[in-house]
């Protein structure tokens, strides 16, 4: 199976998925360029740390010093990849994804499902069949305004490629925003709510600080996705999960465009 290939159903034909991956070269260089003009904190420092992608597969230790393999670290999750059993079974399950735009060479790279309702001690599954991506909270730890219940810790998985996934263990109720660091930017996020529509996640988006302020809100499509009216609490709770073709186009627009020559 091509390792590219999406799944069946609700992603690009694989025709356009070579286009897709041709213009990613063209977003490697676009994100590099544009993240650190527009928020210098875009980028958690963990990522390095605990990147195990960049690990040599020879290597006989494990690539999560962090965490005992075969449990959810509250912080770092757990990572695993397409022949690795996973250490529970996972309650739910979210693929991320990227979808061709028509017409600009940046794709919308979304969670699917965009928002999703749990219970307390759920455990999520995310899988890549699109490389590249992360999960990780809106943490002040991280820079970002608080959108996830005051209990959390600053969880995040490393930088994952194509066919692994990571898996987490939500265990205080609340709503919590997270993103993919690498898109959060072009509306890479999403809000897993458990339980209940509570805690900071549940305040509307805020405005973009000023230039001095050292933590942000979601923002540019970041804003837009999460200020969507399919994506307010209630209504994840109420529908158990919203699609990203739930949401309207409008909060899907770019605003962040490649400079014209
Ligand atoms: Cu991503």
């Amino acid at each position: 199976m091509d390792a590219n290939q999406q799944p069946s159903g609700d992603t690009p034909s694989d025709s356009s998925s070579r286009a897709v991956l041709n213009r990613r070269k063209m977003l490697t260089a676009l994100g590099a360029a544009a993240m650190p003009a527009v928020a210098g904190c875009a980028s958690p420092s963990n990522d390095s740390d605990t990147n195990s992608t960049t690990s040599p597969p020879m290597q006989p230790t494990t690539t999560q010093p962090q965490t005992d393999s075969q449990s959810i670290d509250p912080r770092f999750g757990y990572v695993g990849t397409g022949d690795s059993s996973p250490p529970v079974e996972a309650d739910h399950t979210v693929e991320l994804l990227l979808q061709e735009r028509e017409e600009i060479p940046i794709p919308e790279f979304y969670f699917e499902p965009t928002g999703l309702a749990i219970e307390p001690g759920d455990t999520v599954r995310f899988n890549l069949p699109t490389p590249h991506h992360n999960i990780n909270a809106y943490h002040p730890a991280f820079g970002y305004t608080q959108r996830v219940p005051d209990e959390v810790p600053p969880f995040s998985s490393p930088i994952l490629g194509v066919g692994e996934y990571w898996m987490y263990t939500f265990e205080t109720e609340g709503v919590h925003n997270i993103m993919c660091a690498p898109h959060e930017l072009f509306g890479m996020v999403g809000s897993i709510v458990v339980g209940s529509a509570t805690g900071p996640g549940a305040n509307p988006v805020g405005e973009a600080p000023a230039p001095t302020e050292q933590s942000r809100p979601p923002e540019f499509t970041a804003g837009l996705v999460l200020s969507d009216p399919a994506m307010t609490p209630e209504n994840i709770v109420d529908a158990g999960a919203v699609s990203w073709s739930d949401l309207a186009p409008e909060s899907k627009r770019p605003l962040l465009t490649p400079v014209q020559e």
